[in-house]
């Protein structure tokens, strides 16, 4: 799967690309991160892509030229990439929607800043707007990294033996516990049925967990 980045940021990239589970599906030729420096389409000499909002008002607003020619370069490369917008006013990112987009081949994320694009780049060139969730940041790269992240996941192969199978909300769940050793510390014990060796009564413990955590902590989980 191949991610395309516009952004007046690349080097905040590196924070995924250089480490982790991504960079190692990056080794592994099964992702690959591209990032695009939006000043690089710009048309004047001092490199700006924003300008004033129409209608007055603070803050700056991104341009459609600088952004269009990018989108234009990228879809020469992946014709068939879809365009992603982050911001608040997006469909709230989900294990499902990560999962949708993790079949497809080529995405493009356009990261805003200021006070975000101009309209007409979401209405005529973005193919998807989404959130994070319910806060505001001070720009759209974090949140792309949060996107990029969840959907990698879930590219068979990134993880080992299909480990985002097990991820939380996988099954519309919360986790169950997890304990490594020692078996007590300060006189707190590891569930005796974890030592047991059983893996169906094991198995059983977990998913009863799971459920009671959702119960507990996330009601609004199990109402749906
Ligand atoms: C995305 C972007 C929050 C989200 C963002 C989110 C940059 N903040 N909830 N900040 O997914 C206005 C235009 C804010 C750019 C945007």
């Amino acid at each position: 799967m191949r991610f395309d980045v516009i952004t007046l940021f690349p080097a905040m990239f590196s924070a995924i690309k250089d480490e982790g589970v991504i960079a190692r599906g990056i080794k592994k030729s099964l992702l690959s991160i591209h990032t695009w420096q939006l000043r690089d389409f710009s048309d004047n000499k001092h490199r700006n892509i924003d300008d004033k909002s129409y209608g007055g008002g603070a803050g700056m607003v991104m341009q459609v030229e600088p952004i269009r020619r990018c989108i234009t370069e990228i879809k020469q490369k992946k014709p068939n990439s879809k365009v992603i917008y982050l911001s608040p006013q997006g469909s709230k990112l989900t294990h499902q929607l990560a999962a949708e987009i993790s079949q497809l081949d080529s995405i493009t994320l356009l990261c805003g800043r200021y006070e975000g694009v101009d309209e007409r780049i979401i209405e005529q060139d973005v193919d998807m707007e989404i959130s994070i969730g319910d806060y505001v940041i001070s720009g759209g790269e974090l949140a792309a990294m949060v996107l990029i992240d969840s959907v990698c996941r879930q590219v068979p192969g990134v993880l080992g033996n299909q480990d985002s199978l097990n991820d939380s909300f996988a099954d519309g769940l919360l986790d169950y516990p997890h304990y490594t050793r020692p078996e007590e510390i300060d006189g707190q014990k590891v569930p005796e049925v974890l030592l047991s060796g059983h893996q169906a009564k094991i198995d059983a413990w977990r998913k009863d967990q799971a459920l009671k955590n959702t119960q507990l902590k996330r009601q609004d989980l199990i109402s749906k």
